[in-house]
C-alpha cells in the first residue's frame, strides 16, 4: 500500500522465453543481484521485478522455463505481456497469433564463450529480418556470466515498446544515441506515454 495521496506503482509485464538451457534464469539473477547464480532447469517459472525509481514503471520479468514439457505453458503468461524478451533460439514461439506485433528483442547469450556468434551473424544465418517482419525488434549481444548488454537489452525492451515499427537496427542504435536515454529514463518514458 503506497503512503497517503501516492498512487501504486506502474509495472509493465515483461516475458522472457527462449529454449532450455538458453540462459534465461541465469542472466535474470545476473541482471536483478549482479550474482553468478548456478541453476537448475526452471519446472514452472521464476519471477522478478527489476527495481526503478518510485516516478517510474517498473519492469516484471517472467522466466518461463524452456524445456519441452513447459513450452506447452508459455501461451498461459502471453495476456498481460506488455513486451517479449526472446532468449535465442526458436522462433516458433513467433507465430502465435496473440503475440502478434509485440516487439522483440532477441538476447544473443554466451557473448563470452571464444567463437561465439557476433549479432550480425546470426541474424543472416537465422534470416531474423524476415522471421521478425511485422514487428519491432532488436537483436542484442550478451552475456549472463559477465553481464554485458543485459541492461543495454532490457532498455531496447523499453525503447521498442514505445517505437513505430519500419525501424532497422541501425536506426534504433542512433535513436537511442542520440537521446542518449539511461535505463530510468526510457522507462519515465513508457510512463508518460501510456
Ligand atoms: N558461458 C556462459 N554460460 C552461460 C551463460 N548463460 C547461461 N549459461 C550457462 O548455461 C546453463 C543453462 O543456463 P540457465 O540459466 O539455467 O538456462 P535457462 O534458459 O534458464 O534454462 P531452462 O530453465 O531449462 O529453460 C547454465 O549452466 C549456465 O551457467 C553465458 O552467458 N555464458
Ligand atoms: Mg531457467
Amino acid at each position: 500500500m503506497g503512503m497517503h495521496g501516492s498512487k501504486p506503482k506502474k509495472q509493465v509485464q515483461v516475458l522472457m522465453l527462449g529454449l532450455d538451457g538458453s540462459g534465461k534464469t541465469t542472466l535474470l539473477y545476473k541482471l536483478k543481484y549482479n550474482e553468478s547464480v548456478v541453476t537448475v532447469p526452471t519446472v514452472g517459472f521464476n519471477v522478478e521485478m527489476l527495481e526503478t525509481d518510485s516516478s517510474t514503471p517498473g519492469m516484471t520479468i517472467w522466466d518461463v522455463g524452456g524445456q519441452r514439457k513447459m513450452r506447452p505453458h508459455w501461451k498461459h503468461h502471453f495476456l498481460d505481456t506488455a513486451g517479449l524478451v526472446f532468449v535465442v533460439d526458436s522462433w516458433d514461439i513467433l507465430r502465435y497469433q496473440s503475440l502478434k506485433g509485440v516487439p522483440l528483442v532477441i538476447l544473443a547469450n554466451k557473448q563470452d564463450h571464444p567463437g561465439a556468434l557476433c549479432p550480425e551473424t546470426l541474424c543472416q544465418k537465422l534470416d531474423l529480418r524476415r522471421a521478425c517482419e511485422g514487428r519491432a525488434w532488436f537483436i542484442q549481444p550478451c552475456s549472463a556470466t559477465t553481464g554485458m548488454g543485459l541492461k543495454d537489452g532490457f532498455r531496447r525492451m523499453v525503447f521498442l515498446m514505445k517505437t513505430p515499427l519500419r525501424q532497422t537496427q541501425e536506426d534504433i542504435k542512433m535513436k537511442m544515441r542520440s537521446k542518449s536515454l539511461s535505463f530510468a529514463s526510457v522507462k519515465q518514458a513508457v510512463l508518460c506515454g501510456s
